[in-house]
C-alpha cells in the first residue's frame, strides 16, 4: 500500500513539473489572457472594414502605447491591444449601411483579436516568423479562448510591419507617408478595391495611386514584395514599371485587395 502510493508520486512528480515548466515557457496564444477589462482601455480609432463587412474598434491598454504610437515609437512592455470586432449594420441586400459622415454602423459583435508585448515573448519562433516580443490571441464573444484561429497567419500578415513595432494601425496614427501632391491619379482607391483593378502602361511612364478611403492602404507588389509608403485618406503614390511585364499588386494591409499593371 505505502509501496505503491511512493511509486505514484515518483511516477507523477516529473509529469507534473513537466506540464508546468510547458506551460511557462511554451511559446503561444495561451500566454495571453483575456483582457476582461477592455472597455476601460484607450479606444485608439475605429476602422470600417469593407472587404468583410466588420466594424472594428481598437483598444489599447494605456496611453502611454496610444503616444509611442502617434510618434512611431516601440510600444512601452506590457501592452496590449485589443482589436473588437463588429458586424456592420447591413440592407436587405447585405451593403453596408452608414451614417451622416458615411462612416460604418456598429452591429453585433463577434469576437476580439489581441496582441500583447512582454519581456522574454516570442525568442521560441524562427526569425522569419518572430514578431518581436509580441504574442497573439484570439478570443470569441463570451471571451473564451479560440482554439481555431490561424496563429501562424497573424505572425504572417503583421510581421512586414516591423519598422512599426508590427502594430499595423500605428501607420494611419502617424499619419501616412504618401504624398499630397496634385496630377491625376491613375487608381484610385476607395471601398477597398482599386479602380481600375487593371491599367496598361508604357515602360518608364509613372502610375499614380490615390486613396479616397478611411482606411490606410498600401501598394505592395506581389512579385518583389516592395512596399510603397502607407497611404492615409488623400496620399498618393507614384510608381514608373521600367520593364515591360505584367505586374500584380495587392494591398500590404489588407492582401485581398489585388490589382494589375501590364506595362507593353
Ligand atoms: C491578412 C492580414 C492579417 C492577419 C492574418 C491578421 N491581422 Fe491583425 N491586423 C491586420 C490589419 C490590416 C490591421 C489594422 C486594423 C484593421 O484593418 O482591421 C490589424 C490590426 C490588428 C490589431 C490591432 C493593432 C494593430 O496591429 O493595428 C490586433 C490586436 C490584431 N490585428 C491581432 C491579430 C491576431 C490575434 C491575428 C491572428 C488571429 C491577426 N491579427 C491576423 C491584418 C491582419
Ligand atoms: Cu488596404
Amino acid at each position: 500500500m505505502k509501496r505503491s502510493l511512493v511509486t505514484v508520486c515518483i511516477l507523477a512528480l516529473p509529469i507534473a513539473v513537466a506540464l508546468l515548466t510547458a506551460r511557462s515557457s511554451t511559446a503561444g496564444p495561451e500566454k495571453i489572457e483575456f483582457p476582461a477589462n477592455w472597455e476601460k482601455y484607450v479606444l485608439y480609432t475605429i476602422v470600417d472594414r469593407y472587404d468583410v463587412k466588420q466594424y472594428r474598434e481598437l483598444y489599447a491598454s494605456s496611453q502611454e502605447a496610444v503616444d509611442a504610437m502617434k510618434r512611431g515609437q516601440p510600444l512601452p512592455d506590457r501592452t496590449v491591444l485589443v482589436l473588437v470586432q463588429y458586424k456592420a449594420q447591413a440592407d436587405a441586400q447585405g451593403n453596408p449601411l452608414k451614417n451622416a459622415s458615411g462612416r460604418f454602423l456598429k452591429g453585433d459583435r463577434i469576437g476580439f483579436t489581441v496582441m500583447e508585448k512582454r519581456q522574454g515573448w516570442g525568442a521560441e519562433y524562427p526569425g522569419d516568423l518572430r514578431n518581436g516580443e509580441w504574442e497573439y490571441s484570439a478570443f470569441g464573444t463570451d471571451g473564451r479562448f479560440n482554439a481555431n484561429a490561424n496563429y501562424t497567419g497573424c505572425f504572417q500578415c503583421h510581421k512586414p510591419h516591423e519598422k512599426q513595432d508590427f502594430v499595423i494601425s500605428l501607420a494611419g496614427l502617424m499619419g501616412g507617408g504618401g504624398t499630397t501632391g496634385t496630377g491625376a491619379p491613375d487608381v484610385r482607391i476607395s471601398g477597398f478595391s482599386f479602380g481600375p483593378p487593371r491599367l496598361t502602361a508604357a515602360p518608364g511612364q509613372a502610375v499614380m495611386w490615390i486613396n479616397n478611403d478611411d482606411s490606410p492602404h498600401q501598394i505592395t507588389l506581389t512579385a518583389s514584395k516592395a512596399r510603397g509608403p502607407v497611404l492615409t485618406k488623400g496620399q498618393s503614390y507614384s510608381h514608373t514599371f521600367a520593364a515591360a511585364g505584367t505586374y500584380d499588386y495587392v494591398c500590404g494591409l489588407h492582401p485581398n485587395m489585388k490589382g494589375q499593371v501590364e506595362v507593353k
